[in-house]
């Protein structure tokens, strides 16, 4: 499948050709220019799509909130359980206690849940150490994932996810080490890709973010948000307002907000997963982000408290579901949008000649099956830059 303009852009009986990893040429098998390939892969008549990427996941994390997921059954909100001391709280304790060769085992555990759907990049965020030792475990724990797990792994620093109890009195001081010292620090040590926030009542204001963004812009870091979830904090402008590559969740951006992201071509990150989990009402605003030409990508947000989720085909599967994206929008989410998510749109995301051979090929008959079955094993391989 050629994913291009067109929905799906398919080629029947394509062929592709890979050299150095990369794409070298793509299109209809009759067309197949002379060449001297070294091996021939034949797929059946299998579908070919670009290795999926998961654009937003808190994989690296210690221990789980099964019991909270408890009880919320029972009612009781999440931010009710986040206001007592539990929720990002309760995983920072567990990431602090876990050693660094931990979480990349039980990262790499999750991580066979997200390649056995396809995926082949993942980007990965901290923010659950709250402090330097910790913040930069995470981090080079996530980088030893993309080494040890055969995925591209993109990093994102999440600094400002929650305040740590030892800062619960002075919130200053919390942001002047993060903003000022871990995020300079996890940077000079090549661990950061992108910068993120968690913009909510419940975490941290539109005035701590815009402190933390100017600093991640010069250091000449890309931005991301997490903006608009759980309520309408103006989160979508003010990423759009630093040139965010995306702004993430956005159940409740209005149509301000909306409009300023077409005009910064800032990717809307859609995350079903956590919608079901809390069972959320208020989708986000699919037909705004249609009608004003704003990119839509699909992700995982795999993370403890609100989306155990370790499939990005679920992922699609509940984008179509509850938000009404077409199969080809949410395939598209997963795919081209999501690169644009991660800034890699040179590198990946499109069967096209110079991008990166990341492929994942399928036992499907229709591409739309990709997002139709739950939970059903449909990878048949996964090229990782031109290797199985
Ligand atoms: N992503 C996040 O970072 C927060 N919610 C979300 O969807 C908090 C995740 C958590 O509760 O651990
Ligand atoms: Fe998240």
């Amino acid at each position: 499948m050629v994913e291009d303009a067109a929905p799906y852009g398919p080629v029947d009986d394509g062929a592709m050709l890979v050299r150095d990893g990369r794409i070298a040429w793509v299109g209809a098998r009759a067309d197949l220019p002379a060449h001297d390939a070294v091996a021939v892969e034949r797929l059946d008549g299998r579908w070919v799509t670009p290795g999926l990427i998961d654009c937003h996941t808190h994989l690296v994390f210690g221990g789980n909130r099964s019991h909270e997921f408890e009880r919320r059954l029972t009612g009781v909100p999440y931010e009710q359980i986040a206001r007592e001391g539990g929720g990002i709280v309760s995983t920072m304790t567990a990431t602090r206690a876990a050693s660094e060769d931990a979480l990349v085992a039980s990262a790499l555990d999750r991580l066979r849940g997200l390649t056995a759907t396809g995926v082949t990049t993942v980007e990965i965020k901290s923010g659950y150490g709250l402090d330097a030792a910790n913040e930069l475990k995470m981090l080079r724990a996530a980088r030893r994932v993309g080494r040890e797990g055969g995925v591209r792994v993109s990093t994102s620093f999440l600094g400002l996810h929650a305040l740590p109890p030892e800062h619960r009195a002075d919130r200053a001081a919390y942001l002047d080490l993060m903003i000022d010292q871990i995020l300079p620090a996890a940077h000079a040590e090549g661990l950061v890709d992108a910068v993120d926030a968690y913009c909510e009542p419940i975490a941290f204001t539109a005035v701590e973010v815009d402190r933390l963004f100017a600093k991640a812009r010069s250091l000449g870091l890309p931005v991301k948000l997490h903006a608009d979830q759980l309520s309408n904090g103006g989160g979508g402008a003010l990423a759009a307002a630093h040139g965010a590559l995306s702004a993430d969740h956005v159940e409740h951006v209005d149509e301000a907000g909306v409009v300023a992201m077409a005009a910064a071509g800032t990717v809307a990150v859609l995350l079903p997963g956590a919608y079901l989990m809390l069972r959320e009402t208020v989708p986000p605003p699919i037909d705004l982000f249609r009608r004003h030409g704003v990119r839509m990508a699909v992700a995982t947000d795999c993370n403890p408290g609100t989306s155990p989720v370790v499939s990005v085909t679920s992922a699609l599967n509940l984008a179509c579901v509850q938000f009404r994206l077409t199969p080809e929008e949410a395939l598209t989410g997963a795919t081209r949008h999501a690169a644009a998510a991660l800034g890699l749109s040179h590198e990946i995301g499109a069967l096209e000649p110079g991008k990166t051979a990341d492929l994942a090929v399928w036992n499907v008959e229709r591409p739309a099956e990709l997002c139709y079955w739950l939970g059903r094993p449909l990878l048949h391989r996964r090229w990782l830059g031109g290797r199985t």
